[in-house]
């Protein structure tokens, strides 16, 4: 998401205090009645320092997405990154010492334009006191929106109208293998938990059709509240982006998570979301290593499934079936009612 650059309180105070030097050096030189001058360089000080310091306020404000107006997932991806209120509330306080200046201006300019000319530039050291104070004020949320800026940086690029297939499973059962053999998007791999922390995003054309693949963190199997950020992303995508998912269990269990465990998300997701995730049962190069009996257990666990896909991600066996299989989803209509995350409680 594009936030400008955010000053520190020190930046705008110094920008206004020196454009207002500046004007007033203006003011200066230029063929104004004596009588007068020295006045007219106080306001043109107060009156420059707040227009600045406004006009870089204003800019923020406008610049920044209204957050409810954005598609539902970004708004639940904002709300989990840095949070919607906080957000919300440091905006509104740019408006706030947005208002207050304005404010400041209007009475600094006219009080300094009744007082005597002695009394001016007493005047202004005062409005800029509190100028200065005005913007000391909003520093945490300054300091806030920076951080926001730093941290939604990478907010993933949706695609809306393309048909979605949300990759989701167990921490390091090859979601992000699949990823790579299905797309040409280049998600990091590796043979650890968690290795994916964001969204990933990969895009295939066929048929005429559009499909866009979103590989997500690791899940396990324990109820929303107790999620991760990490987590919640995966459980946002899911929400307002699937069309269909493809549910990767890891046989083999070598990622180190039992199958039973694995059952149990695939039957959570399939509840909460109320879609019957594509299962695929992943790693089955090491699986044909096992000895039978082991063989056996697995297979007779498949057998529970209706139309199961046996793939090795990595060395790009059964990508084809799966893309077929891909080929009659369609896009789901979705309502606009935003939800909380907290509304997932179906995973208690
Ligand atoms: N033998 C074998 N290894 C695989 C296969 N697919 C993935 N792996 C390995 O499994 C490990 C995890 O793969 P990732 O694609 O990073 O798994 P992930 O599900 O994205 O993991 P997280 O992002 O941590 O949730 C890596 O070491 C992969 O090389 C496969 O079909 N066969
Ligand atoms: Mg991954």
């Amino acid at each position: 998401m594009m936030i400008p650059t955010i000053p520190t309180p020190e930046e705008l105070l110094d920008k206004g205090f020196r454009r207002g030097k500046k004007t007033a050096d203006l003011v200066r030189t230029s063929k104004i009645p004596r009588s007068i001058k020295g006045k007219k360089i106080e306001e043109a000080k107060v009156i420059t320092a707040c227009q600045v310091i406004k006009d870089r306020l204003k800019m923020i404000v406008d610049r920044v997405p209204t957050i409810e107006e954005l598609p539902e997932f970004y708004q639940d991806y904002i709300d989990i990154t840095v949070g919607v209120d906080q957000m919300k509330q440091s905006l509104g306080a740019m408006n706030w010492a947005y208002g207050i200046l304005t404010q400041l201006e209007k009475d600094y300019a006219g009080k300094i334009r009744r007082a005597p000319s002695s009394k001016a530039s007493e005047l202004q050291r005062q409005a800029y006191g509190r100028v200065a104070s005005v913007v000391k004020k909003i520093k945490k949320d300054l300091d806030f929106l920076d951080f926001a800026k730093a941290n939604l940086r990478n907010m993933p690029t949706i695609d809306f109208e393309a048909t979605t297939i949300v990759i989701a499973g167990f921490p390091n059962v090859g979601k992000s293998t699949l990823l790579r053999q299905i797309t040409d998007a280049e998600p990091e791999v590796a043979n650890y938990p968690f290795t994916t922390k964001g969204i990933q995003i990969g895009h295939i054309e066929r048929k005429w059709k559009h499909i866009q693949f979103i590989d997500t963190p690791g899940l396990l199997d324990r109820p929303v509240l107790d999620m991760n950020d990490i987590e919640l992303n995966a459980m946002v995508a899911l929400e307002h982006l699937a069309d269909a998912i493809l549910f990767i269990f890891d046989p083999s269990q070598t990622s180190g998570y039992l199958l039973e465990n694995q059952y149990t998300l695939y039957n959570e997701i399939e509840k909460v979301f109320n879609i019957t995730p594509i299962a695929l049962f992943n790693k089955i190069d090491i699986v044909n290593t096992f000895d039978e009996g082991r063989q056996e257990e697995i297979k007779e666990f498949i057998s529970q499934f209706d139309d199961p896909l046996l793939i090795s991600a990595n060395q790009g066996k059964g990508i084809e079936e799966i893309i077929n299989k891909l080929e009659n989803v369609r896009k789901q209509p979705r309502d606009d009612v935003h939800k909380d995350p907290d509304d997932y409680n179906g995973l208690e």
